[in-house]
């Protein structure tokens, strides 16, 4: 097996400040987070912006640049930059922080899904909140669409290969899996391919044993054994746990973070994300699972390296 690849996915898109004090949303407090979280053993860590002022999810190259800028003069963590925006953000508006940044890694969503977080809207009072969008994001999120047609792929895939930035591919569902192949068929994508299991989102496949299982056994029948890489992603505590140490224990890689859960334990949030990285790290030990370096990570999925980015 390889050695195992953690990544930290520090602020993400749908957790709202309202739920977790310790989110990072500056961009001083994530480049500070990522850091921390390469110290515990993230191999790589997936970045969202957020607006400097009002915390919200922005898209803004000059954030995404502060961040990624900040985490390369101090640590040799691999930067993930999403291409996955959030709600009220149009395909292109997500796509550009890849032409301005060049990021050795990029998410590539797979799909277009419902994508909602509206229950947790039902968990606060509206005196509760601590930003004033956020109860109406959330809420709003119950008529979102996740958009990500064959055209909006075609066209993101064509500005990752320009940009030679390695996608990500995010599946949400087995569907997911085919979509990815019909385009390997088509001579749009091509092996190795990077995959990440997502799991657990209201919109896609549940965060249990037997999808990862499923998952993986189709993309063994579809795209063969050697031709993909992947992790998985557990949304919610503990399904992060559950999964993860499923993904060491079958040859997997493992995504933690507070962009996908923020409690360390049963009713403990996470004071960080390194705290995560750190739980993920003493599981696969025990498991006898080494813990991949970027640079060990870098070679496993075939990146361009560090020096080859625009920030
Ligand atoms: N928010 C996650 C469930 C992206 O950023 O492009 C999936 C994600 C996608 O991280
Ligand atoms: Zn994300």
């Amino acid at each position: 097996m390889d050695k195992l690849i953690i990544t930290a996915a520090l602020t993400g898109n749908i957790t709202l400040p309202t739920q977790t004090p310790y989110l990072p949303l500056a961009p001083q407090q994530i480049i500070d987070d990522a850091v921390r979280a390469a110290d515990a053993g993230a191999a790589s860590v997936h970045i969202h912006g957020r607006d400097p002022k009002t915390a919200k999810p922005t898209t803004d190259p000059a954030v995404y640049r502060e961040i990624a800028a900040g985490i390369k003069a101090r640590s040799n963590v691999i930067v993930c930059i999403t291409t996955g925006g959030t709600a009220y953000m149009t395909p292109e508006e997500r796509a550009r922080v890849v032409p301005a940044l060049k990021p050795e890694l990029a998410t590539f969503n797979m799909g277009t899904i419902n994508f909602s977080i509206h229950p947790i809207a039902d968990r606060y009072k509206d005196e509760d909140y601590k930003y004033p969008w956020e109860k109406e994001f959330a809420v709003s999120t119950k008529d979102f669409i996740f958009r990500n047609t064959f055209g909006d792929i075609e066209k993101l895939m064509q500005m990752m290969k320009e940009n030679n930035t390695k996608p990500e591919f995010e599946l949400y569902d087995v569907g997911h899996l085919y979509n990815l192949n019909f385009l390997v068929k088509r001579n749009i994508i091509h092996f190795p391919v990077w995959l990440q299991f997502v799991t657990g989102i209201l919109g896609g496949i549940g965060a249990n044993v037997d999808e990862v299982v499923h998952m993986k056994q189709t993309a063994d029948r579809l795209l063969g054994m050697d031709n993909y890489i992947w992790s998985v992603i557990g949304a919610g505590y503990p399904a992060e746990f559950n999964l993860a140490t499923l993904a060491i224990m079958m040859g997997g890689h493992a995504r933690v973070g507070m962009e996908d859960n923020i409690f360390v334990a049963k009713g403990v949030l996470a004071k960080s994300n390194a705290e995560l990285v750190e739980k993920v790290v003493r599981i696969a030990r025990e498991l006898g699972r080494e813990i991949a370096t970027p640079d060990e990570a870098r070679k496993i999925l075939g990146l361009k390296g560090k020096e080859q980015v625009n920030y």
